[in-house]
């Protein structure tokens, strides 16, 4: 699961980072040794940051090959709509059941303060999710290929009764076209 993978990916580049460091501070008291101490790492330090330099863009720029949001500009008329409005604390949601197997677009936006707009699985596993703020509509697209209840609940401490702040829409089989 890509969890896992950016979970094994930090751990390795941790431990290189944590390496990096403990040789430093073992190597600390040779740096002030002669005219050309520090002229071999200072080559090392600009190689690895050119390295870095050079990977970062075409990285970057892959990662952003799939994104679920959708840009404003975008029609996107094949998408069923659920309307989801934020409140403290509370869920508004257009419609509580979907259609699985079918791109669904969740017009995400808030009537007061910013809220999280995460939904999970009955595993509490995260799906999708966006921001809901207010005076924006975000828009999210996600297709679900299992049919069950979801639950929807806020990602972003938003007062007092944040952690209640929770509804369920459910994902069905038949298909349930306004
Ligand atoms: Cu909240």
């Amino acid at each position: 699961m890509l969890q896992n993978l950016a979970w094994a990916v930090s751990l390795i580049l941790i431990a290189i980072l944590a390496g990096v460091f403990v040789r430093v501070i073992r190597t600390s008291h040779l740096t002030d040794a002669g005219p050309d101490a520090g002229k071999s790492s200072a080559r090392w330090r600009s190689r690895i940051f050119w390295t870095l330099a050079v990977l970062f863009v075409p990285v970057i720029a892959y990662s952003f090959t799939y994104l679920p949001y959708v840009p404003a500009n975008d029609a996107g008329n094949d998408a069923i709509l659920v309307e989801a409005t934020g409140y403290q604390w509370r869920w508004e949601l257009s419609r509580e059941t979907i259609p699985v197997n079918r791109v669904i677009e969740f017009r995400v936006t808030s009537a007061d303060v910013n809220h999280g707009f995460g939904i999970y699985d009955d595993k509490l596993r995260l799906h999708t999710q966006t921001q809901a703020m207010p005076g924006v509509t975000n828009r999210l697209r996600h297709t679900f290929n299992v049919p069950g209840t979801y639950k929807i609940l806020c990602m972003e401490y938003c007062g007092m009764v944040h952690h209640n702040m929770m509804t369920e829409i459910q994902v069905v089989a038949e298909q349930h076209d306004d």
